[in-house]
């Protein structure tokens, strides 16, 4: 067995006796009341998910394993030459808690490579869609298609019992977490550059591969590593986190249940709003044509879109209530890199005008702006200017957090969830009452 593996073995037979416990002796502790008000508005702040691997609070933002952001980028080894570190140490580190040395992560990065590997139907299968389909019903198709190969689906089928069904979960999550980067990289370039496709490296790491298949030099490899631990995880209640969660609690496999994820990330409230961010700035750069964009044109074309009756896309959040720490870890490499980038100058023009316009509109709890406002500017500075990828970029780095929660869900033996509903003369009836 992997280092890796016997790790987390460890920690999740440390972990049983604690959830257990929480179970038996304190099931009917009250952790919330919900109210009329949550449960037609979408269970807003209902606590019913349960997660270690990361916490998002209102005013900090997200802590993975109780790290903030800087925290973890300053203490993961990286690679000689890289200034953030591997995915795959990120990944060692979401699943167990442990930072890992270098020699841990160099071993997790060895079995990636031993997983990589996209069998070709997968290609084929993307190659027979339309050409105008979106990047991520692709990508989503590209996940499903190859659950013939869950081992999670065989194992359960011949019977192995319930608590050990992590073991096939976490294979199936590190083969299929494995073969992402190859996926997005060949739907990228099957659509955006003529069909010429470029072979993996099999030397590399997942952040170095991908930015080597996209056709991408260095330093693209970093912002790959960076993206993808940006955008891992922020805690289960949000719509991707959820859906992989809820879907894997039918114990669906891992390939049914990121799809799954994948497609609720394809939604403009959500993991969409990157592509919709660069959309929006884009168009307005069209409208502005050589003038500058001072605070007072920007003002009105924000203005303009809410009373068009659209959002702002990538300000606001359903949890956060301050600047998202993922949108300022992307800012501070703006910053560093690209400082005079005319696109980051806008971006930035935009968030000194947005949240003042937001909160004049008076909506909005949180006018501040979330991880998709900052991040279409970066890919777009290394050529990525096709933004209708960006959310399958999103979705490479949420595959980390997501499958890391469903081999903890199986490990812990999560049941299914199943939350009851009541009809509207119910509620009705309720508030009449009180
Ligand atoms: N622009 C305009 N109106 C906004 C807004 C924005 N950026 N953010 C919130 N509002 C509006 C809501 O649409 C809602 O209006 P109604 O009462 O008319 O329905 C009102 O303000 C209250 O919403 P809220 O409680 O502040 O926010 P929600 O929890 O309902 O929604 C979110 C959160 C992110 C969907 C919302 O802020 C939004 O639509 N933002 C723009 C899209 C975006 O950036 N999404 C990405 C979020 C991060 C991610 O998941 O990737």
């Amino acid at each position: 067995m992997s280092t890796l593996k016997t790790v987390l073995q460890r920690k999740i037979d440390e972990h049983r006796p604690r959830t257990m416990k929480l179970l038996k002796e304190h099931s009917d502790v009250k952790i919330g009341d919900v109210t009329i008000g949550q449960a037609i508005g979408g269970a807003r702040g209902v606590r019913c998910l349960v997660t270690d691997i990361s916490y998002l609070d209102p005013m900090e933002g997200i802590r993975f394993r109780g790290m903030t952001i800087p925290e973890v980028f300053e203490a993961m080894p990286k690679a000689p030459g890289c200034e953030y570190p591997s995915v795959e140490s990120f990944w060692h580190f979401m699943l167990t808690g442990d930072v890992p040395t270098m020699a841990e992560a160099e071993e997790v990065i060895e079995d990636f490579k031993g997983r990589a590997k996209v069998p070709q139907y997968v290609f084929d299968v993307l190659r027979a869609m339309p050409k105008d389909s979106h990047p991520m019903a692709m990508f989503s198709a590209a996940i499903t298609s190859m659950q013939r190969q869950s081992i999670f689906a065989h194992e359960y089928r011949e019977g192995l019992g319930k608590m050990d069904l992590w073991g096939p979960t976490y294979e199936d999550a590190c083969n299929l977490l494995a073969k992402l980067p190859t996926i997005g990289a060949f739907i990228y370039r099957l659509l955006f550059k003529n069909g010429d496709i470029i072979e993996p490296d099999p030397d590399l790491d997942f952040g170095g591969n991908f930015a080597h298949m996209m056709g991408i030099d260095r330093p693209y490899d970093d912002v790959a590593r960076m993206y993808f631990i940006l955008h891992s995880d922020h805690e289960s209640g949000n719509v991707s986190a959820h859906t992989v969660h809820l879907v894997a609690s039918a114990l669906s496999d891992c390939y049914y249940a990121l799809s799954a994820g994948i497609n609720g990330l394809a939604g403009p409230l959500h993991g969409l709003a990157n592509e919709n961010v660069l959309r929006w700035t884009q168009d307005f750069m069209k409208k502005l044509g050589d003038k500058e964009p001072t605070h007072e044109v920007i003002h009105e074309a924000l203005w303009a879109t809410l009373k068009s009756g659209q959002v702002v896309p990538g300000y606001g959040h359903a949890v956060l209530r301050k600047t998202d720490p993922r949108y300022m870890s992307q800012r501070e490499f703006c910053l560093k890199v690209l400082p005079d980038y005319p696109l980051f100058k806008v971006i930035n023009a935009i968030y000194e005008v947005a949240p003042d316009v937001l909160m004049e509109h008076g909506k909005a709890k949180n006018p501040w702006p979330n991880v998709d406002a900052q991040s279409g500017v970066i890919q777009w500075y290394y050529g990525v200017t096709e933004y209708s990828f960006y959310t399958v970029l999103f979705g490479i780095g949420r595959a980390i957090g997501t499958l890391a929660n469903v081999t903890w869900d199986r490990a812990l033996g999560y049941p299914l969830e199943r939350p009851k509903s009541l009809t509207t003369a119910m509620l009705e009836e309720m508030a009449a009452k009180r």
